[in-house]
C-alpha cells in the first residue's frame, strides 16, 4: 500500500500555529501578497524578514500534536511506502519523529543566500542581516517558496502521486496551486480529512470533517487495522 499524504496549515492548528485563511488566520494579520512574494521582499525586506522571524521564533512555543504523531506511527508501519508532502514551513512533522517528509514550500529553519545560492540550517532571526556562513555576504533570505515561485521537488511529488495507491489530504483549504491540483494527479484512491470541506472536496472519493487530532489517528488505526487483517 503506497500512500501519499498532503498536509496544510490545518494539521498544525491544534498545536497553536495559526492557519492562513481561517478567521484570525495569518493572512488577516498580513496581506499575503505583501509578505509572501519576491516582489514584496525586494520592496520591503525588513517587513518580510520580520514576518518570518516572528513565525520562526513561534516554533519554539509549540509542539507536535496527535495528528503529527499518528503519521509517524503510519511511517513506522509503511516505511518507504509512505511520503508526507507538506505545504507547511514548520518543523512539527520532523519533531514528531517523521523522516519521510517533503516541504514543497520550503522551511522556516532554512536560510538561502541569494549571492552564493547556499542553504543553511537556521534557527535565529534574519532581520538584522547576518552574513552568509559560506560567502560572508549579508544576503540571506527565508528559504520559503513565495507566490510566483516554483515549489520544491515537483518531479518527486508528481512521481509519487502517479505511483500511489492512496492519496490523503489533511488540513488544507485547496486554494493554492499546484498543491490544490494534486488530487487530480493521484492515480490511487483519494480521501480528504479537514475541519470543513475544502475548495476541492468534490474531487475526493471520500471527505471526512473534523479536527485533525481526531480524524488522523482514527484513520491511521483503520488503515493499519485493515493492513493487519489482510496480512493475517
Ligand atoms: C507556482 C509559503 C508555477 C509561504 C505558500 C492556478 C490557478 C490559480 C492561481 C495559480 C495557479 N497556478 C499558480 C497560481 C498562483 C499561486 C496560487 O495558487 N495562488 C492562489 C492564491 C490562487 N501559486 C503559486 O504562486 C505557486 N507557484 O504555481 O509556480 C509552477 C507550478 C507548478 C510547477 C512548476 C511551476 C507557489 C505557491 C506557494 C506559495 N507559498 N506558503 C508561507 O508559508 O509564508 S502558500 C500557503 O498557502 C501555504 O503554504 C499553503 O500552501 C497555502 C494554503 O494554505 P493551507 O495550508 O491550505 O491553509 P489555509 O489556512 O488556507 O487552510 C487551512 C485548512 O485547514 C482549512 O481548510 C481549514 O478548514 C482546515 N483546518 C483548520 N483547523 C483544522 C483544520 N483541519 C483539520 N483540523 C483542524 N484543527
Amino acid at each position: 500500500m503506497r500512500v501519499v499524504v498532503l498536509t496544510g496549515a490545518g494539521i498544525s492548528a491544534e498545536s497553536g500555529l495559526s492557519t492562513f485563511r481561517d478567521s484570525g488566520g495569518l493572512w488577516e494579520g498580513h496581506d499575503p501578497m505583501q509578505v509572501a512574494t519576491p516582489e514584496a521582499f525586494a520592496a520591503d525586506p525588513d517587513l518580510v524578514q520580520r514576518f518570518y522571524d516572528e513565525r520562526r521564533a513561534a516554533l519554539a512555543r509549540v509542539r507536535p500534536n496527535a495528528a503529527h504523531d499518528a503519521l509517524v506511527r503510519l511511517e513506522r508501519a509503511l516505511g518507504d511506502d509512505l511520503l508526507v508532502v507538506t505545504q507547511n514551513v514548520d518543523d512539527l512533522h520532523e519533531r514528531a519523529g517523521a523522516t519521510r517528509v517533503h516541504h514543497i514550500h520550503g522551511r522556516l529553519q532554512s536560510a538561502w543566500c541569494t549571492t552564493c545560492d547556499e542553504r543553511h540550517e537556521w534557527d535565529g532571526p534574519l532581520g538584522h542581516g547576518p552574513p552568509c556562513p559560506w560567502c560572508g555576504q549579508a544576503t540571506l533570505r527565508p528559504d520559503i517558496v513565495w507566490f510566483g515561485e516554483i515549489p520544491y521537488g515537483m518531479d518527486l511529488v508528481e512521481q509519487a502521486l502517479w505511483d500511489c495507491d492512496l492519496f490523503v489530504s489533511i488540513g488544507t483549504s485547496g486554494v493554492v496551486y499546484p498543491a490544490a491540483a494534486f488530487v487530480h494527479s493521484a492515480r490511487g484512491a483519494t480521501l480528504e480529512l479537514n475541519l470543513e470541506p475544502s475548495e476541492g472536496a468534490s474531487a475526493f472519493a471520500e471527505s471526512r470533517q473534523g479536527p485533525a487530532t481526531q480524524l488522523v489517528p482514527a484513520w491511521v488505526d483503520e488503515l493499519l487495522g485493515e493492513a493487519t487483517r489482510t496480512s493475517s
